[in-house]
């Protein structure tokens, strides 16, 4: 036997190992987050280039708003208001916010990163 083949011989298995290791097993980025499924009853609204997808919203009491966050940047929600006070987590890229609005009126979905963005939700 010659003396690569011997080499081979010895350590090949060692140097597969190293080469799968090295390279993980799946291929590709991690998958990014599932969207949770639209429940029954609520409305979608799409954050994307810092702005909500729609000026205003109606839906009816003790409804939801699912805030899908479409940017490459974190957004936030807040609510402010004597019937309803909200504040959200930072909401990172690919994320999905559920809101329930419980009581009727309107108020003024906010965002704290991006002060220029507002949703009027009126609660009937
Ligand atoms: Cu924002």
């Amino acid at each position: 036997m010659s003396r690569a083949r011997r080499l081979l011989r010895q350590w090949g298995p060692l140097l597969l190992l190293a080469a799968t290791v090295r390279h993980g097993w799946a291929a590709g980025p991690p998958a990014p987050p599932p969207a949770a499924a639209v429940q029954p009853g609520e409305v979608v609204v799409t954050q994307r280039n810092r702005a909500f997808d729609r000026r205003t919203v109606q839906i009816p009491a003790g409804g939801t708003i699912r805030f899908d966050n479409q940017d490459d940047f974190d957004h936030q929600v807040f609510v402010d208001a004597p019937a309803m006070s909200y504040e959200s987590e930072e909401q990172p890229p690919g994320h999905t916010l559920r809101v329930a609005f419980p009581h009727p009126g309107q108020f003024d979905v906010q965002c704290r990163i991006h002060p220029k963005m507002h949703l009027q939700v009126d609660v009937k």
